[in-house]
């Protein structure tokens, strides 16, 4: 059969957005639901803690080790290209793989803290690009609201904000942006329709393709 590997290829859904954008929640209900509907799909999330690399993220995360700007910048990148053949080969064998957080994270947050964009972008070239990406929008304000932040690094909303200024600066063709201010459960109804119209049917075809195009 003619382009079947592409066909029934599964398609690679980024979520992105600030702290307590409620991404975790989001993705967890999208594969439930995907699953439900009998499509073979996977939860991932970056960093993935759980590798070598993923350990020092995380020390580094809980202020439990301190480390040069750049050097976690290229921990956090080594961390999603350590998974980067396993991605693959899930992708081609049919598996959909929604991902909390991806390379859109890495240069958001690395670049708010002062690193140029560009470098911040180097290391990502030649990852998987996703098929869709969606961006939770919420204001940093209201996401600092949400049960407060935990501890990490990060959680603080001074910096939020320029990680919502960057964030915009990445914002691209493959990208829907929802309104994570709305209520959990139309925030849920959004996405689900965003990915039956633009994934679920569009990916059909399209080779995998690579970071930043
Ligand atoms: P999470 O486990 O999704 O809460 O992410 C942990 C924190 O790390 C969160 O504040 C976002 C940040 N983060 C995620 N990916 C990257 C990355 O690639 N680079 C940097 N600098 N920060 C990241
Ligand atoms: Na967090
Ligand atoms: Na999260």
């Amino acid at each position: 059969l003619m382009g079947a590997d592409n066909e029934s290829r599964g398609a690679l859904v980024v979520f992105e957005g600030l702290d307590r954008s409620g991404k975790t929640s989001q993705c967890g209900r999208l594969v439930s639901y995907l699953e439900g509907l009998g499509h073979s799909v996977e939860l991932w999330r970056f960093p993935d803690r759980t590798t070598s690399v993923g350990q020092m993220i995380s020390a580094y995360l809980t202020n439990n080790s301190q480390l040069d700007d750049h050097t976690i910048h290229l921990l956090f990148s080594a961390n999603r290209w350590e998974k980067r053949s396993l991605m693959e080969a899930k992708l081609k064998a049919g598996t959909t793989l929604i991902v909390d957080r991806y390379s859109y994270s890495g240069v958001a947050f690395s670049s708010a803290k002062g690193l140029d964009f560009q470098w911040c972008k180097a290391p990502e070239i030649g990852l998987i690009a996703p098929d869709l990406v969606i961006y939770l929008d919420i204001v940093p304000e209201k996401a600092a609201e949400r049960g407060g932040y935990g501890g990490e690094r990060y959680e603080q909303l001074e910096f939020q904000r320029k990680v919502a200024q960057r964030y915009k600066l990445l914002e691209d063709s493959s990208w829907k942006i929802v309104d994570a201010c709305q209520p959990l459960e139309d925030v849920e109804k959004q996405v689900k329709e965003i990915v039956l119209e633009h994934v679920m049917t569009c990916q059909k075809g399209k080779p995998v393709s690579s970071l930043w195009s």
